[in-house]
């Protein structure tokens, strides 16, 4: 990593800094997360109110587990936080703001308390989604997949959900499209937007539009990525996709094509919207204001753009496929 990280935690203190990890070659190198559960929380560890999810509307990766949380029905027992949009020289917080919802655990003014409060000699980055466990007092995990998983799994009989994401049979295809997209889409958009080299920039953004072209003609036979039924694959999917016109088009220059050029994605991402439970965990603002504002060495003057207008709300006519 050549580039030191933008601001992130050492020994324990917070560390203000500018830009991305990059890579040799000038392409974007995320951090691996450092707490990592792997599914492993015992069935008696499972009870309504022991954990806390921390969130960003703003975020691709929170937004996964704000929807697991609410297609699993797990709302009343697990009780959420949710970081101002701005993230600013020091990180996530907690400024008031609509829709931001305080820390009742720890009363942190900023995300990286929380990281602290677990291991105080925490050294890494300090990003959402984070996964606390009040009764062992310490962060379970911070990778969204692992908690993703948790949710739709170990932690189902917690919740009444309305969507089984993670059915048994499914989940050998559920991993292996996570896995496959995971590159070229989700964290493929920001390698675009982070790339510091044209030719770093070029590599993701073509790797980025051969995989959107390649799901476009699969989406027109079925209605969801594996099969038709909404799974965590479609969730994963899903929050990279809402935010693609909005933001990584124009932010992130992914613009050889809209994604409401694709008829069948942009249908894809309604179908999602509408689902029951998911409109609700999608704040457009938060999203637009989180990007435009936050990296300013993309767009310092931090203006946020007015469009596009999009209609989530707008008929899919996919229930036809099944
Ligand atoms: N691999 C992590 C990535 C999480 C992540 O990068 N979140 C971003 C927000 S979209 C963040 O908090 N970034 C702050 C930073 O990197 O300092 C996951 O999937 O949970």
């Amino acid at each position: 990593m050549l580039v030191p990280a933008m601001g992130h935690v050492e020994d324990g203190k917070w560390v203000r800094g500018e830009g991305f990890p990059t890579d040799r070659k000038g392409g974007y190198a995320r951090p691996e997360s450092k707490f990592r559960c792997s599914s492993d929380v015992p069935a008696d560890a499972v009870v309504a109110g022991r954990f806390h999810l921390y969130a960003a509307y703003a975020c691709p990766w929170a937004h996964r587990t704000l929807i697991a949380r609410a297609l699993g029905g797990l709302q009343s027992a697990m009780s959420v936080s949710i970081v101002n949009p701005f993230m600013g020289e020091d990180g996530w917080d907690f400024s008031p703001a609509d829709g931001v919802v305080a820390d009742p655990i720890h009363g942190a003014a900023h995300l990286w308390e929380v990281y602290v409060a677990a291991q105080p000699d925490y050294t890494g980055r300090v990003t959402v989604p984070v996964l606390w466990d009040r009764e062992r007092g310490t962060i379970v995990c911070n990778e969204s997949r692992e908690i993703l998983r948790m949710f739709t799994t170990v932690f189902a009989p917690l919740g009444t959900p309305t969507v089984r994401l993670c059915p048994p049979e499914l989940q050998p295809q559920i991993d292996a499209t996570i896995d496959r997209n995971y590159r070229p889409i989700n964290n493929g958009v920001y390698r675009a937007g982070f790339a510091r080299t044209q030719a770093a920039y070029d590599e993701a953004v073509h790797e980025l539009f051969a995989a959107l072209d390649a799901w476009e003609p699969v989406l027109a036979r079925q209605r969801f990525t594996c099969g038709n039924q909404l799974t965590e694959a479609d969730i994963c999917l899903f929050t990279t996709l809402l935010r693609f016109d909005a933001v990584y088009h124009g932010h992130f220059k992914c613009n050889l094509r809209r994604l409401a050029d694709y008829p069948n994605l942009w249908g894809f991402v309604r179908d999602v919207y509408q689902t029951p439970g998911v409109a609700e965990t999608v704040r457009m603002d938060h999203i637009k204001e989180h990007y435009y504002r936050s990296h300013a060495h993309i767009n310092p003057t931090r203006i946020v753009p007015a469009g596009p207008l999009l209609d989530l709300d707008a008929p899919h006519g996919r229930e036809r496929l099944g």
